[in-house]
């Protein structure tokens, strides 16, 4: 065998390696992930584990930080981190995992609504109290979690669409065609199930709104460019109203609108709606980029911390806990502005 074809194969073998290895590098669970070993003088503390959507948008962020800096050791707690990078079996595997350590506690925010009904009976199985934060499982596994603590996304839903019947009878097209294309979150998260079923009941009421189409961006920068220059391709100048269930897809919708020549706003051709209201979301409802922002709160973390620590005096606590959110225009952003921590 000649020369060059042994070193064909050496090269060949050597990119093999280095794909394995950066793979590797990418695809363990170490990289986000913490885990916690107990010393003696720790096993005081409440032993938590918690797994979160992802980290997929700033509203994600905040609520991981939110989370983990109230179950922290100062307070009492040792808490171990799962990324669950928006796959639901890499939650479940760390369920899986909290339940052979015996936590004390599992705190789950779940990617979709389906998917999480054996392992939650595996948590009750084990005596492990499963709380929910941020998203919702079915309500037909309501048995199998002690609490609920999040947004009321279908309130939210319905507060987007109600502002925007205001603005158009402040605008005098109370009576236009409007057409609405929709950037959707995760098929099937209760985000986008409670925004969608939220907007479409108040939408439902103008047989003037049509719904051109919804798509889901699955709340990401990149998905929701992808699918604004979907909108674009498909509807052109026919787009009247942009829904865009997440701030992360928003500045991707902003980026393939002002692409295609397209103006978002208060001087606009095209009504931008967005939820969650994260900082620079709002910057852009200061400078009349963005029309409205509805806010999705992500602080969940102290309630989280409460409600653990009255379960573990035997207290009772309410099945589901509301966090507080405003509705963000031009009009009073700016005073929230300074304060805005994520
Ligand atoms: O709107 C989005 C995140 O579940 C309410 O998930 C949360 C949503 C939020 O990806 O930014």
């Amino acid at each position: 065998m000649e020369k060059s074809k042994y070193f064909r194969i050496i090269v060949c073998y050597i990119i093999i390696l280095i794909i394995a290895s950066v793979a590797l590098v990418l695809c363990g669970d170490f990289k986000n992930d913490s885990k916690v070993t107990i010393n003696e003088d720790e096993k005081s503390l409440i032993n938590v584990g918690f797994t979160q959507v992802g980290l997929e948008s700033g509203y994600r962020i905040a609520n991981t930080a939110s989370v983990q800096n109230a179950l922290s050791r100062e307070n009492g707690f040792i808490t171990q981190f799962n990324n669950g990078r928006q796959m639901q079996e890499n939650q479940i595997k760390a369920i899986r995992g909290y339940i052979s350590q015996s936590v004390d506690y599992i705190v789950l925010s779940p990617i979709t609504e389906d998917g999480y009904t054996t392992v939650l009976k595996e948590a009750k199985s084990a005596g492990i109290p499963v709380i929910l934060q941020d998203r919702k499982v079915n309500q037909a596994d309501s048995d199998l979690y002690s609490v609920w603590i999040g947004s009321d996304m279908r309130t939210e839903g319905e507060k987007a669409a109600e502002w925007l019947e205001t603005y158009l009878l402040d605008e005098g097209r109370s009576r236009d065609q409007i057409n609405i294309v929709v950037l959707q979150g995760t098929i099937g998260s209760s985000a986008q199930l409670g925004r969608t079923m939220g907007f479409d009941s108040v939408s439902d009421r103008h047989e003037n709104w049509k719904i051109l189409e919804q798509k889901s961006g699955d709340f990401t920068t990149t998905k929701g460019e992808e699918v604004m220059k979907y909108f674009i391709n498909k509807y052109g100048k026919d787009i009247d109203v942009v829904v865009s269930q997440n701030d992360s897809m928003t500045f991707g919708a902003i980026d393939a609108l002002n692409e295609a020549g397209y103006k978002t706003g208060e001087d606009g051709d095209i009504i931008l709606i967005s939820f969650d209201a994260v900082h620079d979301a709002l910057e852009m409802v200061s400078s009349g980029i963005i029309n409205v922002d509805v806010e999705c709160n992500p602080e969940t973390g102290d309630l989280v911390k409460d409600v653990i620590l009255r379960m573990e005096k035997g207290e009772e606590v309410s099945k589901e806990i509301l966090i507080d959110e405003m509705v963000f225009t031009k009009e009073n952003v700016d005073k929230y502005l300074e304060t805005r921590t994520y």
